[in-house]
């Protein structure tokens, strides 16, 4: 009885191309959560602490060579997997997680890559679904301008393209699209206007039931 009166937490994710400012708007958006009381967990895919994400990081930073495309997309995968009782725990404790992509860039850089889509999908089925989804619409050109673009591998402006095709395939009535052109405080605040306008009330209030 006890844990029906509980009140459920929230899994947001933030996605879009690289450089789109999701790390910074993920940090900002769990102060603002903070500021009204609610207990917030920051996450981030990949995760390169975990041991699935050292491997990530060291291919990434090109420090090793992994012998295929599809082994780097089942390690990021595997680096979710690795993380879902800990998402459904929090969720069901109450918290809100505030994280910076999820599934969602694991199937478009896949398939931007060459990967067939209905593989792709396949891996990362049964994980904990979001509740809601921003996804930080950049153009590649004023992302390229941005600090540290195309130091890692993938970070390509032909490739960024790609994966936007793919990541607008992917967008349904669980996303909101966010302007990421702007400052990042002119971003923060398009947030902020929509969470006045009362968009975001509710969405963020699920009962513990809903939990899948
Ligand atoms: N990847 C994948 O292939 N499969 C998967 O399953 C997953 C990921 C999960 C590494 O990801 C790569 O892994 C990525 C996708 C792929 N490859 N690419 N390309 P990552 O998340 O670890 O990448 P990152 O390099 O740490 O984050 P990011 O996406 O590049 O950046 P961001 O979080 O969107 O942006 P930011 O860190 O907030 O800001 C970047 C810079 O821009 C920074 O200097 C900020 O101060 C500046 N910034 C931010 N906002 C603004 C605004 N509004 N105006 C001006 N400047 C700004």
């Amino acid at each position: 009885f006890q844990k029906t009166m509980m009140k459920r937490g929230a899994f947001i994710v933030l996605e879009g191309l690289d450089r789109s400012g999701k790390t910074t708007q993920a940090k900002k958006l769990a102060d603002w959560l903070k500021s009204r009381g609610e207990t917030v967990h920051l996450m981030r895919f990949p995760d390169r602490d975990e041991p699935f994400g050292k491997v990530i990081d060291a291919y990434l930073k090109k420090e090793i060579e992994l012998a295929s495309p599809q082994a780097l997309h089942l390690a990021f995968s595997l680096n979710r997997w690795q993380k879902a009782g800990e998402i459904r725990s929090l969720i069901s404790l109450g918290t809100y997680i505030v994280c910076d992509r999820y599934c969602y860039s694991g199937v478009a850089y896949s398939i931007a890559s060459g990967l067939d889509e209905k593989w792709v999908k396949c891996a990362d089925i049964g994980l904990p679904q979001p509740d809601i989804v921003l996804r930080f619409d950049v153009d590649t050109d004023v992302a390229a301008q941005r600090g540290g673009f195309g130091d890692e591998r993938l970070e390509c402006n032909e490739l960024q393209k790609k994966v936007l095709i793919e990541m607008k395939k992917l967008t349904d009535e669980r996303w909101k699209i966010v302007n990421a052109n702007d400052s990042m405080e002119g971003v923060h605040n398009q947030r902020r206007k929509q969470e006045e306008m009362g968009k975001m009330e509710g969405e963020y209030s699920y009962d513990i039931e809903k939990m899948s």
